[in-house]
């Protein structure tokens, strides 16, 4: 008698917990719509124009919204970074913007956020998708098209040396979204182009020195280069001391081409020493709030907000110097 209830009451809690466990698994938390809000922004590192900018416009954005805004830089610690985001779930930010540093360990960051009801944007980077889910696990991804930059800059390489070149690749930080995706993009442009060939590819960081450094190696390793291909401004910047201390001509001994569009960049296109650079925008603030926003109001959000971005070379740097980073 007594056993049966047991096994009764043991299996009526199960059918709980499997309702209830479903649920929140399916279920974003939800935010109620207020007039100024408490969120949370954890940026990776502060180590180049690009981050600067973003947190600049996150912040400048907070403050003529009125909203308070719990700022930490994670100086390019994922490890840092999870631990950031707790304090913001402990301080009790109604929402969290993350621009999560590498793919999968932040992956417990965003599933904290999520058990502590909190919901959390995605910004400018993105976590392995197997692992977490828009939707369901973080509200969306709001940045840019990495695959599609990739793409674009192996289309101009490809344009502009008649489909022949040997080709140095300086990838972003290991285990990031944008490296992945802009290797990958940049490989499917050029795969159609027999005379294109990667002959070095190897993380500089995204870090203007780690660039230099590692461009200086592999230049020396491979002195029939041609062409400098860079995850971002900051490593081709990098790339063009390197070039220069090899003793050979940024620009005309080696194409370089990269992604982002900063000031210096758009300076060194001027100068002729890079050739391109697709554009990546950092400016944040506005398309992230007016999400969360739009959320907290209970409109349908895309699993992806994807950043119109446009393309620098020589036709337009001198043109549009003027508003870079
Ligand atoms: O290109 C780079 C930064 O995640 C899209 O990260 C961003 C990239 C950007 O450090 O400069």
């Amino acid at each position: 008698m007594f056993r049966r209830s047991v096994v009764k009451l043991a299996a009526a809690a199960a059918v709980i917990a499997l309702g209830v466990g479903s649920a929140t698994a399916q279920e974003l938390p939800k935010l109620e719509p207020k007039d100024s809000y408490k969120v949370g922004f954890a940026q990776t590192e502060s180590n180049n124009p690009w981050r600067i900018a973003q947190t600049k416009s996150m912040q400048d954005e907070a403050q003529k919204r009125g909203w308070q805004l719990v700022y930490t830089d994670a100086a390019g610690s994922a490890a840092k970074q999870v631990a950031d985001v707790n304090s913001m779930i402990a301080q009790g930010v109604d929402a969290i913007f993350l621009a999560p540093r590498e793919e999968k360990p932040l992956i417990p960051a965003v599933m904290a956020a999520k058990r502590a009801g909190i919901p959390v944007i995605l910004l400018d980077r993105s976590v392995d998708p197997s692992l977490a889910e828009a939707g369901r696990d973080y509200v969306t991804f709001i940045g840019s098209d990495f695959i599609e930059e990739g793409r674009r800059a192996g289309e101009w390489l490809a344009q502009t040396t008649g489909g022949k070149a040997k080709i140095i690749e300086l990838q972003g930080t290991t285990g990031s979204s944008p490296a992945n995706d802009r290797a990958q993009g940049f490989a499917e442009a050029i795969k159609d182009h027999p005379e294109m060939e990667v002959v070095a590819s190897q993380s500089g960081d995204f870090a203007r020195d780690k660039g230099r450094q590692v461009a200086e190696t592999l230049l020396q390793a491979h002195p029939d280069a041609t062409a400098i291909y860079a995850h971002n401004d900051e490593m081709a910047v990098g790339a063009i001391a390197a070039v220069e201390a090899a003793g050979k001509v940024p620009g005309k001994d080696i194409t370089i081409v990269s992604v982002d569009g900063t000031r210096d960049a758009l300076q060194a296109i001027i100068d002729g020493k890079m050739g391109a650079t697709v554009e990546c925008s950092p400016f944040f603030g506005p398309v992230a709030y007016d999400t969360l926003v739009k959320y907290a109001n209970g409109e349908t959000i895309a699993p992806k907000i994807i950043n119109e971005d446009r393309f620098f070379d020589a036709s337009n740097a001198q043109e549009l110097i003027a508003e870079a980073y």
